[in-house]
């Protein structure tokens, strides 16, 4: 369909319909610039109505055409046109305008908004900026300082709130395409109003070089806020028309960009996480109570997560000064969310009144939800499901938050196996994102769209992962943290790894990660293993905390620290201690560092492809990017090795990136 055309008393009503969310793909944009010629020609229509069917307004350019070279008509052009036009062109705005939904509204003469419709840049978000007029035409319908932050910094206005005056004519209650008809009707004949894009614009240097030192510290490897905002400033300077022209030129340069090419491989990767293909024919049951066992670390991020979307929590300990100790720790969480400015007080305290404590576990009985986050070891965690399985109705959901256990020992014997699974969060589970969701052979497919469908509510990325030790995101870390090691005995020192991974864009290296969690969890972790009987060769992680040397908590690991700074310090004690271990001289560039690395976390991905543990490359970019820290402008070890191995730039061994590998997982 792309666009309808209706005659409105001499006004033209033109609705854009392009399911699911209006996208400006090219054949939309060859009807709507066909409509534009039409109706400017037509003497019977004195004025248009442009809106959008369904939900919103216009989502955006069509993103999926963003791999391939631009294709006429050119939406910029289109929305210049409609800019030029001899006759009143009326956005009537609902839902959602974002993008070139936006800088299409933004061409229009006038602007009519239902309330509480979102207007907004995103662009980049996906390493581009917007490309057809919108860093010219906002700061000059609503001033520079109040634009930056729309077209630079992902600020969404919402209209009859913060949508700020000029960029909204009128907020209509009710008929929405009625009242823009009638206000179209008001305008016929009428001297239209000064175009955008030849209004006047101006900036002190004090309002540029505030934004410019924000933006750059918040833009973290992704080049394009920046130069959305030099794009703005060199309109603002050198008037519209020359700064029209430099933004289609940055534009062009950053859609082809890789950087941008990474942001379009996880926006989509992120929208598909939710709703898997194949549970898409299962209907979630419906979460309103749940449980929670254990109120330590992860039982009160998830706890917090759950009140956050909705849920009513029971928090179970096994006692009642650790069950107040975790309540304390909850509701400090919920509170936090008030200072940061993130929830009101109200809201607050809305959440805190769905929470109740309980010790043991007899208040679980009414919970269509129960997730366990108790000490990591068997023994204690099978009793537990033992008795929710007596205490629980048989459909309650009945999950374990465990890191590294079978998720099958733990529900071995356990009543109604089909409604118990892994749900594994990452610390601190009310702020990451990523949701590692862990079924049995025996989880039914209700039990788990019905975890996809929580993790939606939640706000999380869930990726399934099949059983192997650490699933995929340890799986891989532990892999990753071997090959740093490797690299460390061969003769590169610690801080050069690091620092490598730094400028690559973690936010640390393996070994300063090593020292803020702790070098005597892995430790304990590998002596657990020799008891056991493993044979497992002395690490340089063993000789340091043999040494005393834990991290940051015992004032060195792999660094060294002063009281009071966790700024990692080279140590020359700690280069001591491991120097029996260290065997070679390599000497490597931070490239080469960080290529290797990368390299090793890509082919850990595809051995856990081949085996089924997930069901597609993205999936794993998923986990690193939302549970490791990997640089969202790189799209994840998967797709970049998959790049590179196609010559995009840099080196690295094999690609191996193949699209569907899907072998369904292997629970
Ligand atoms: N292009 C193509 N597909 C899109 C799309 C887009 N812009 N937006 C969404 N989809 C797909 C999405 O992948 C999913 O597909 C389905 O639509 C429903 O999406 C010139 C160049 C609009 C707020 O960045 O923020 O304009 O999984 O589940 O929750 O300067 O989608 O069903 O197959 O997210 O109702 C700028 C991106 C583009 C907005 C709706 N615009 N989209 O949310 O639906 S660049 C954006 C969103 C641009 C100009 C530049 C959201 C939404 P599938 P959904 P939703
Ligand atoms: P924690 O030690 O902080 O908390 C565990 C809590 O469980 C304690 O408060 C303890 O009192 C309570 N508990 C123990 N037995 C109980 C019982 N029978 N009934 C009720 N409460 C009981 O541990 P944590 O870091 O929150 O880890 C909990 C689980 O989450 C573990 O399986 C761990 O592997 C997993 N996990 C931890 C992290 C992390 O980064 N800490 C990340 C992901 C998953």
């Amino acid at each position: 369909m792309d666009l309808q055309i209706e005659n409105h008393s001499g006004i033209a009503l033109v609705t854009i319909d392009n399911p699911p969310v209006n996208a400006l793909g090219k054949a939309t944009r060859l009807a709507l610039a066909d409509a534009i010629a039409r109706l400017e020609a037509d003497p019977a229509v004195g004025a248009i109505v442009l809106t959008g069917a369904g939900k919103m307004f216009v989502g955006g350019a069509d993103i999926t055409e963003f791999d391939r070279p631009p294709e006429e008509p050119h939406l910029p052009d289109l929305i210049q046109q409609i800019a030029a036009s001899s006759k009143p062109w009326i956005a009537a705005l609902h839902g959602t305008a974002l993008g070139g939904g936006m800088e299409l509204a933004l061409g229009c003469h006038y602007r009519i908004a239902a309330p509480g419709t979102r207007l907004g840049l995103p662009e980049v978000n996906l390493g581009i900026i917007p490309g057809a007029g919108g860093t010219q035409r906002l700061p000059r319908l609503i001033g520079v300082e109040a634009a930056i932050p729309v077209v630079a910094e992902n600020r969404v206005v919402t209209a009859g709130q913060d949508a700020e005056p000029g960029l909204i004519d009128q907020v209509v209650q009710g008929d929405l395409v009625g009242a823009a008809l009638t206000f179209a009707a008001g305008r016929i004949g009428q001297p239209l109003p000064v175009a955008a894009s030849a209004r006047p614009v101006s900036a002190t240097p004090e309002v540029w070089t505030a934004a410019e030192a924000r933006i750059a510290k918040a833009s973290k490897g992704n080049p394009a806020p920046l130069a959305a905002l030099a794009v703005l400033r060199f309109g603002v300077e050198n008037g519209a028309e020359a700064g029209l022209a430099n933004e289609r030129m940055v534009f062009l340069r950053l859609r082809a960009s890789e950087e941008a090419a990474a942001l379009r491989h996880l926006f989509f990767a992120e929208r598909a996480a939710p709703r898997p293909a194949d549970l898409r024919d299962v209907t979630p049951r419906t979460l309103t109570r749940a449980g929670v066992i254990g109120g330590g670390t992860m039982g009160t991020g998830i706890g917090a997560a759950l009140l956050a979307a909705g849920l009513s929590v029971t928090l179970s300990e096994r006692d009642e000064a650790a069950l107040q100790r975790g309540l304390a720790t909850l509701k400090g969480l919920v509170e936090a969310g008030v200072k940061r400015g993130l929830i009101t007080e109200a809201q607050a305290g809305e959440r805190l009144a769905r929470l109740s404590g309980t010790v043991g576990l007899a208040a679980m009985a009414p919970c269509d939800l129960v997730i366990e986050a108790v000490f990591e070891t068997l023994e204690i965690k099978r009793p537990v499901f033992a008795e929710l399985g007596r205490i629980c109705s048989p459909d309650a959901i009945l999950a374990t938050n465990t890191s590294y256990l079978d998720p099958r020992r733990i529900a071995e014997g356990l009543a109604h196996p089909d409604r118990f699974l892994g749900l594994h969060f990452f610390s601190p589970a009310h702020v990451m994102k990523l949701l590692e969701i862990v079924p049995t052979p025996d989880t039914s497919r209700q039990t788990l769209a019905t975890a996809f469908d929580l993790a939606r509510r939640l706000g999380k990325i869930p990726v399934r992962s099949g059983i192997c030790d650490g699933f995929i995101g340890n799986r891989i870390l532990r892999r990753y943290r071997a090959a740093a090691e490797d690299m460390l005995r061969q003769g590169v020192p610690v801080p050069e790894i690091d620092a490598a991974l730094r400028a690559f864009g973690f936010a640390m290296g393996p070994f300063e990660m090593q020292d803020m969690a702790g070098l005597d969890i892995s430790w304990l972790q590998r002596e657990a293993a020799r008891a056991q009987g493993e044979t497992i060769a002395v690490q340089p992680g063993d000789l340091l905390v043999l040494a005393g040397r834990k991290g940051q908590k015992t004032g060195g690991g792999w660094y060294d620290y002063v009281p009071e700074d966790r700024k990692p310090r080279p140590s020359a004690e700690a280069a001591r201690i491991i120097a029996p271990l260290v065997t070679g001289n390599l000497s490597l560039s931070p490239a080469e560092i960080a290529d290797r690395l990368v390299a090793t976390m890509a082919e850990e991905g595809r051995a856990i492809l081949a085996e089924g543990i997930a069901t597609q490359p993205s999936d794993i970019d998923l986990v690193e990017v939302h549970g490791y820290g990997f640089p969202r402008s790189k799209g994840g070890p998967m797709f970049l090795t998959e790049r590179r191995g196609r010559g995009a730039h840099g080196t690295s061994a094999g690609s191996g990136y193949r699209q569907d590998q899907g072998r369904g997982c292997r629970a």
